[in-house]
């Protein structure tokens, strides 16, 4: 599919070694277009080649995370007879979720308002979410007669349990915050003028870890999906790759100094 190209749909800066990814379609609540999506794909194969950077935050300019899929540029699509949904998730969204969850660098999703449909999933693909209070999650696609998708049938069960996953998937409806902090699927929830404080100290403490984070991420998730010998196996595998990393004799040598470690990522 070609790749489109219109400027600023998609913020990043980076500082303290995270990479800020914003969406900046405030006036449509931050809805995902084609654009959109590469954009963030770009932004996030940036964020992993770029040795400076060892946390990334996906937020979401203005008063929502994201409101799913732009049903203006969809409807417009449909009209053309042009849209071709399994192309579109296979080749351009599909994507975007696989390498949330595949890079070995944290990432903090930042829900500062509603996140709906594809906008919840891409919320849920992080691996950290802090959400501000009154933010809300509405798992939206059942209410436009469609399935979830952009992960969302392997995502929902997995932060909120079977039955409140179902219960959203065949309603559509909505759950907040707090709800969303109790049931585990979120980790903070903080008023919202704190929001990007609290993500702040998360991501700069996270950025200053050491090598085996991205290594911890890549085996918690892939123990997600498989048997407990298969995973046994894998943390085998990776401590060994880790414990030749220079903050492993790091680590080791601050706990004997009685020091704080200094750890850089390598
Ligand atoms: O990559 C992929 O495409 C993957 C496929 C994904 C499929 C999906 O994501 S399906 C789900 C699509 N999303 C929705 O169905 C949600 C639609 N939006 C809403 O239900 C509501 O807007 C919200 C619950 C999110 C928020 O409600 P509220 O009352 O706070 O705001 P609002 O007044 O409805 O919206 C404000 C503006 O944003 C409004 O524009 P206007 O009238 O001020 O000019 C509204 O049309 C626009 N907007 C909101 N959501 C979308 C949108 N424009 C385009 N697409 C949207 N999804």
């Amino acid at each position: 599919m070609p790749k489109p190209t219109t400027e600023e749909s998609v913020l990043v800066k980076k500082e303290n070694g995270v990479a800020w990814i914003t969406i900046n379609r405030p006036e449509v609540l931050n809805a995902l277009n084609t654009d959109v999506i590469w954009k963030l794909r770009d932004a996030l194969d940036d964020a992993e080649r770029d040795p400076q950077v060892r946390c990334v935050v996906i937020g979401g300019e203005g008063r929502a995370f994201s409101a799913g899929a732009d049903l203006q540029s969809l409807k417009k699509r449909q009209r053309q007879a042009e849209i071709s949904f399994m192309e579109h998730l296979k080749e351009e969204t599909n994507p975007l979720i696989s390498k949330m969850r595949n890079m070995d660098k944290p990432i903090i999703s930042m829900i500062n308002g509603v996140a709906a449909g594809a906008g919840m999933s891409l919320a849920l693909a992080a691996d950290l979410k802090v959400m501000a209070e009154g933010a809300r999650f509405v798992e939206a696609f059942a209410k436009i007669g469609l399935i979830p998708d952009a992960g969302a049938t392997f995502l929902l069960a997995r932060s909120f349990g079977i039955s409140k996953a179902m219960e959203l998937a065949l309603t559509g409806d909505g759950i907040d915050a707090e709800e969303a902090k109790r049931l585990g699927a979120v980790n903070k929830v903080v008023p919202p003028d704190q929001l990007e404080k609290e993500t702040r100290i998360l991501a700069e403490r996270l950025a200053k870890g050491p090598k085996g984070i991205g290594l911890a991420k890549r085996a918690m998730n892939k123990a997600l999906v498989s048997d407990l010998d298969t995973a046994l196996d894998y943390e085998a595998h990776l401590q060994e790759i880790v414990a030749s990393s220079e903050d492993f004799k790091e680590g080791v040598s601050a706990f004997n100094d009685k020091r704080p470690a200094r750890f850089q990522g390598k």
